[in-house]
């Protein structure tokens, strides 16, 4: 069976919690369209988060890989655009490292397109009436360190589509007047972008960018 790997991280930041680890623990082991789901935690570190990423890639030899992050703050499941070769961290990572205006990459591209179908998965998600929207920047921190990473990795293997999704806080985390989404509703909108990404090569055309 073909496997699609989902992928987490560790909280960071002084959270207790991080909703990206949840879900990717939550959806270890369950079939979506046909596909046996690989959930793995990242550690929230620079570096050691694109090790265990490809040490999991070269495991599990996926079709899919959908890497999941908190954007605490963010009211909406965001799925990302683009991944840019910066790291510009504002706070430590878990490892206590603060690159600052590094690139991810040496020698790499100034920057990669996820190839998932990101405005096809945002139209399925409003259709759930799950909130979304497509996201123009993942930030410089180990998110878009480790989405940077992925798409480096699999700039080769065209047969494997890649991508990143924000998440809002859970509601245990949020606080007063933040934003935040269950954790039924991140996983259902994490299980609709696989079979989403899974069901179609070509994503949605439909304008969707923001005006400033
Ligand atoms: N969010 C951070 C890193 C780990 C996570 O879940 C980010 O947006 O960079």
């Amino acid at each position: 069976m073909k496997t699609v790997l989902v992928t987490g991280f560790e909280p960071f930041g002084g959270e207790r919690l991080n909703p990206s680890a949840e879900i990717a623990q939550r959806l270890h082991g369950v079939l979506i369209a046909g596909h046996r789901v690989e959930g793995a935690v990242l550690p929230c570190r620079f570096g050691a988060a694109i090790v265990e990423l490809r040490k999991r890639i070269r495991k599990t030899r996926p079709v899919l890989v959908v890497c999941v992050g908190q954007a605490g703050g963010r009211p909406e499941i965001t799925p990302e655009r683009v991944a840019i070769n910066v790291d510009d961290a504002r706070i430590a990572d878990n490892g206590g490292a603060r690159p600052v205006d590094a690139p991810v990459v040496r020698g790499g591209p100034a920057a990669y397109f996820s190839t998932l179908p990101i405005k096809a998965i945002v139209a399925a998600l409003r259709k759930k009436g799950v909130p979304a929207s497509v996201s123009q920047t993942a930030g410089t921190f180990v998110c878009n360190h480790v989405f940077y990473g992925l798409m480096h990795a699999l700039r080769r293997r065209r047969a494997v589509r890649g991508g990143f999704i924000h998440v809002p806080f859970l509601p245990e985390q949020a606080g007063k007047g933040q934003p935040s989404l269950p954790l039924a509703t991140m996983v259902e909108a994490i299980t609709l972008a696989v079979e989403t990404a899974l069901r179609r090569r070509r994503d949605a055309r439909k304008a969707g960018g923001a005006t400033h």
